[in-house]
């Protein structure tokens, strides 16, 4: 309807200025009937009246042009803003699927898969000072996204929250690649939601602000469930290649999957602290980890096979590992 009525508005100075030259007068001759909007006009010849006309239909002119142009620049304007609101419209379409596609919810085992999660809490999630466990002690017990900042962090990262405990890795379906080089590891990767690496400096920050218990979780290819329970895990600062200390193990049902690693430091593809000396265990075992002379990890490839994810000597499919502070699990 705006069209039409534009289309309407520019047409009419047209329509008026034609309509004065097809019936400009001649003045030479001195005979004609002369119209102009509302009245008709027989001036005499050389007559004032006449001129008048003419003056009043140049006058009437130029506000025509006036207006077109007016008009023009309006339109230009409204297609201006036309302009913007399409590409900002483009803009929270990409956020939106960017949001679907992080809160989207892998089909997991019920052991991980949390019931009820707020994606609001997922999409905003307020910073809580210290680790799930913090969240959960106030009041925040829905399984979900947090972001965390640790006593003496300077930064505040996301983590799975669940129960109180903080993920630290989680792997299920391969669809998050773990060869990745020392800048990933460090930050962390993947989607907080689904298969993710916490990030090595937000291990060190969560493992030195309080004493920690470590679960790791793993399932083999042929569906049987590990786990290994360790008191007192710790990563050490950068300064010191992220070094791990699992602590005691304290429960498993099975072997003791970290103690081959146990003080060692974190090699990535583009970092080698292993102790093979004739080559990078990372790269070539395709993971980063806390390498010694190389060995099967939960870092490895996805899938099933030699050279992939694997727990103490088990070939496996998914893992997790989790902290919480230790005081919590006691009593
Ligand atoms: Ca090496």
């Amino acid at each position: 309807m705006a069209a039409i009525c534009l289309f309407f508005l520019l047409l009419l100075p047209v329509v008026a200025t034609q309509s004065y030259l097809d019936n400009k007068p001649k003045i030479d001759q001195c005979s004609f009937t002369f119209n102009i909007p509302g009245r008709e006009l027989k001036p005499q010849c050389e007559s004032q009246e006449l001129e008048q006309a003419i003056q009043t239909l140049e006058q009437q002119n130029e506000r025509f042009k006036e207006d077109n142009e007016n008009l023009r620049l309006e339109i230009n304007s409204v297609k201006r803003s036309y302009d913007q609101l399409a590409s900002l419209l483009a803009e929270v379409k990409e956020q939106t699927d960017r949001w679907k596609e992080a809160i989207s919810m892998p089909n997991f085992k019920p052991l991980f898969k949390p019931e009820g999660i707020d994606p609001i809490r997922e999409i905003f999630p307020d910073t809580i000072k210290g680790d799930c466990q913090s969240a959960f002690d106030q009041g925040m017990k829905k399984p979900g996204i947090y972001t965390l900042q640790p006593e003496d962090s300077q930064y505040g990262f996301v983590a799975y929250c669940d129960s109180g405990w903080t993920v630290l890795q989680r792997r299920f379906e391969g669809k998050v690649d773990f060869y990745r080089d020392y800048g990933d590891y460090l930050a962390g990767f993947g989607n907080v939601s689904g298969e993710y690496w916490i990030g090595l400096e937000a291990m060190h920050m969560l493992t030195a602000a309080r004493p920690m218990k470590l679960r790791v979780e793993a399932q083999a290819s042929f569906g049987k469930w590990y786990y290994a329970e360790y008191d007192n895990f710790k990563i050490e600062d950068e300064a010191n290649h992220f070094r791990i200390s699992v602590g005691t193990l304290s429960d498993t049902n099975y072997k003791d999957g970290l103690e081959p690693y146990d003080g060692l430091e974190f090699s990535t593809l583009d970092k080698d602290y292993d102790s093979w000396y004739y080559g990078s265990c990372a790269g070539l075992y395709r993971g980063g980890w806390w390498f010694g002379n190389c060995g099967g990890n939960i870092n490895l490839p996805h899938g099933k096979g030699p050279g992939r994810m694997e727990w103490a000597d088990v070939n496996v499919v998914k893992s997790l590992m989790k902290i919480r502070p230790l005081e919590s699990t006691r009593g």
